[in-house]
């Protein structure tokens, strides 16, 4: 049996979002987005930096949302949701399932910090400026991918779970402006999807 170890609000619900996608029966061990739970020992011994995700499947233990995605696809759902190493979309999924974590979660996250995390007296306007401009540069090349798409590689796919994710994040932050019609409306479907829906109210 899997366990999604979860906090709301968090890219746990990628996970969440996935395995309601697929089908797949889980166990939610729901935790408040707070240090109380995610910094508490025993969540510590789950993930050393006290985070979310984590999944358990029987014995083995993940952290990283991307490797849990991949770990689910591979493990519980071959075939599924994941074009093959053939296609010419392959190398697209690929680029898109990493761009996230690599290129728009980093200035999202200095954004989250500098007008929720921290405590007003100790915001840096420079810091969010600087990560509102980059977060406009990571996003563009998206907004273009989707210009004609419904989904990043066309159709559904798991990396839309990544990166789709992102950009529901982005866009509940106010930070999918007027010059982004795409991503709007790619926002706008991914939250149409009923296991999408289900992960971001859990
Ligand atoms: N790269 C990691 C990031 C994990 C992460 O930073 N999770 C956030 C929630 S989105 C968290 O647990 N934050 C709690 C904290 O920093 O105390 C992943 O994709 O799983």
């Amino acid at each position: 049996m899997l366990t999604l170890h979860f906090a709301p609000n968090s890219r746990a619900s990628r996970i969440y979002w996935l395995l309601e996608e697929l089908d797949i029966p889980f166990e939610l061990n729901r935790m408040d987005f707070h240090p109380k739970d995610l910094k508490s020992d025993e969540h510590r011994a789950r993930h050393p930096l006290g985070r979310v995700p984590v999944l358990d499947d029987d014995d083995v233990r993940i952290f990283e949302s991307g490797a849990i995605v991949e770990y689910i696809l591979a493990r519980h759902a071959p075939g599924r949701l994941k074009p093959t190493v053939d296609s010419p979309e392959f190398p697209v999924y690929l680029q898109w399932f990493h761009y996230c974590e690599g290129m728009v979660m980093p200035p999202i996250n200095t954004i989250v910090v500098h007008t929720i995390l921290l405590p007003p007296e100790r915001r840096d306007q420079t810091a969010l400026e600087q990560a509102r401009r980059l977060l406009g540069k990571a996003l563009a090349p998206v907004e273009e991918a989707l210009e004609g798409k419904d989904y990043l590689i066309g159709e559904f796919s798991a990396a839309d779970c990544m990166l789709g994710h992102s950009c529901i994040m982005a866009s509940r932050l106010g930070l999918v402006t007027d010059d982004m019609p795409n991503l709007r409306a790619y926002a706008e479907r991914l939250l149409a999807r009923p296991a999408c829906a289900e992960a971001f109210a859990a």
